[in-house]
């Protein structure tokens, strides 16, 4: 087998967990070399990335030396190549899928900013403010209604890539502020998501390492 997932540290690199789950759940053999993207080894490992990969970063998947890079790629690329795709049948449903997709992958790292993906793996959370409640309050409920608006447990019905990008900022935001009965959609997904075997294998490894601690967590950390 000839296929190479650069993948970062489980408990910092949210981009690689959601290619790595792509292929994973796709069934898709892979060998796996974790880079080491902490301060300050980050900077040197990253550059030799860069060596064969326009981004230098991870996740970047070499298939046969063909290389693939991001993690959108990555997973449409691994919903292709499995025997079932990730993305649903019906075209707008299909849209959908896309467009959560692409929330994620562009503007949605602005909501609750410094809850980034490491603090997720903090053992002491900070107090949100009433802001950062206020914009997770309304994540919620735009994930309840999307869950509602098909039929099925998932975002657009049957798990998606739209679940598989989600997944890092259901941890990040869950793990400060847990959707409660006003959600009740949203709280089975969050509990279906988090009993898939590839998701807790991950996490599982992200809860046994070293917190991260990155500036604008918490003023004393
Ligand atoms: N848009 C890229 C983002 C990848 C990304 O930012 N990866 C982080 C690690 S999770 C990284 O390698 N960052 C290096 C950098 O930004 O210099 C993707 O979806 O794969």
């Amino acid at each position: 087998m000839n296929r190479v997932l650069y993948s970062g540290n489980r408990n910092a690199s949210s981009w690689a967990f959601r290619a790595w789950l792509a292929l994973k759940e796709q069934n898709i053999a892979f060998k796996e070399i974790i880079i080491d993207i902490r301060r300050p080894q980050r900077w040197k490992n990253l550059a030799e990335i860069g060596e064969f990969s326009p981004p230098a970063a991870v996740p970047v998947l070499n298939d046969d030396g063909f290389i693939i890079f991001d993690s959108n790629a990555i997973m449409e690329y691994a919903s292709e190549l499995g025997a079932n795709s990730l993305l649903p049948l019906d075209i707008k449903a299909r849209a959908k899928a896309r467009s959560l997709v692409a929330w994620q992958h562009s503007t949605f790292g602005r909501i609750c900013p410094c809850l980034y993906f490491e603090s997720a793996f903090y053992p002491d959370k900070k107090s949100l403010s009433a802001d950062e409640i206020q914009a997770i309050e309304k994540v919620y409920s735009i994930w309840e209604d999307s869950i509602s608006q098909f039929s099925g447990e998932y975002l657009v019905g049957d798990y998606s890539l739209a679940d598989i990008m989600f997944v890092p900022s259901v941890i990040r935001l869950t793990s400060h502020f847990q959707p409660d009965e006003r959600w009740p959609n949203v709280q089975h997904w969050v509990n279906i998501l988090l009993e898939r075997p590839f998701i807790k294998e991950w996490l599982d490894d992200a809860y046994q390492l070293e917190p991260i601690y990155l500036p604008g967590y918490r003023n004393d950390l």
